[in-house]
């Protein structure tokens, strides 16, 4: 017999397989992988789709090392901008659901594409950032790395070398860290569950880690306000606002006994 649990998001109700919720209560080793989605509510826009930002601006211009070589004013100027647009955004409740699940976790990590910074200010402490930080600059020279807490006051800024510093993020062409993509590559194949939440999981190597996780028998988890690729190899797809889906989720696994007797000392604080 097939037991079905009722998840209630908003006016939603999506039918959650038991055993499915009795593996996720069960994990001893959880992470999320974010997308640009898990920061829509808070006013960051996306990347792709109506309204997102490539729909505006080109991404060749703004986010390759060619575009930032021909014009470094005009991309720190889009840099810039998000910087502020970052700084006044508020953590919403699927940032907020995030930290909960790592309070409540011992093996919990958030694999982000976003360079927001918005999980650190939700909480989370375990966080892997796979394309950098709008909250660092590096040297185009000797790649010293500046940590910023504010928008940048002049544009371009300068090192104390004299030369530019370019902001510390990944553009397209661009490698990212190997010690970045060995940490999550470990994160994701150790990992029992995987949610991925609010990303188009086009841009690779990031939409390989629930593949990682997929294959090493781990369970994946969906929420997207739409279908995307990882829907076809996905456990469980839940379709509607990270915001809404995330918190009810959370709550569901976490008012059962048996997660309180998988993990006996929660909440961490
Ligand atoms: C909601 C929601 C709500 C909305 N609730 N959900 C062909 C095959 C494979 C690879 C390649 C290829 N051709 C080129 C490549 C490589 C390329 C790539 O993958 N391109 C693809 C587009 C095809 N990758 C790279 O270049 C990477 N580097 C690399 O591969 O290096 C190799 C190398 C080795 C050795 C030497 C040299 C090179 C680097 C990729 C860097 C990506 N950079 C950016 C910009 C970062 C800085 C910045 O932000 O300014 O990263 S691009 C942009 O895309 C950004 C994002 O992190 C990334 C992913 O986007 P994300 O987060 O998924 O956002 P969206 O907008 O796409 O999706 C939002 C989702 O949210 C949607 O699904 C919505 O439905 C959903 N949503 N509201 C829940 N409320």
């Amino acid at each position: 017999m097939r037991l079905i649990m009722h998840l209630r998001a908003r006016d939603r109700v999506f039918d959650v397989p038991d055993e499915l919720l009795d593996r996720v209560r069960k994990a001893s080793s959880m992470s999320v992988l974010t997308g640009a989605g898990v920061s829509a509510e808070s006013g960051i826009p996306t990347f792709r789709g109506a309204g997102g930002i490539w729909e505006k601006y080109d991404y060749r211009k703004l986010a390759t090392a060619e575009g930032f070589r021909e014009d470094p004013r005009l991309v720190w100027e889009w840099y810039q901008l998000r910087q502020i647009e970052m700084k006044k955004a508020q953590p919403n409740p699927a940032h907020r659901t995030i930290s909960e699940m790592e309070q409540s976790v011992s093996d919990f990590s958030v694999l982000t594409q976003n360079i927001d910074g918005m999980h650190r200010r939700a909480g989370n402490k375990r966080i892997v950032e796979l394309h950098g930080s709008i909250w660092r600059m590096r040297c185009i020279r000797d790649n010293t790395v500046f940590e910023i807490d504010d928008p940048v006051a002049e544009i371009p800024p300068l090192c104390q070398c004299g030369s530019v510093l370019r902001p510390d993020v990944v553009w397209f062409g661009e490698p990212l860290s190997p010690h970045v993509v060995d940490e999550a590559s470990r994160v994701a194949g150790a990992s029992d569950v995987m949610f991925v939440v609010g990303t188009s999981a086009i841009v690779y190597p990031a939409a390989a880690l629930p593949i990682i996780t997929k294959n090493s028998g781990g369970l994946v988890i969906e929420v997207n306000v739409e279908p995307t690729d990882v829907s076809s190899y996905a456990d469980l797809s839940l379709f509607g606002p990270a915001g809404d889906i995330l918190p009810a989720f959370w709550n569901t696994i976490v008012r059962s006994e048996s997660f309180m007797k998988e993990h006996p000392f929660i909440p961490k604080r």
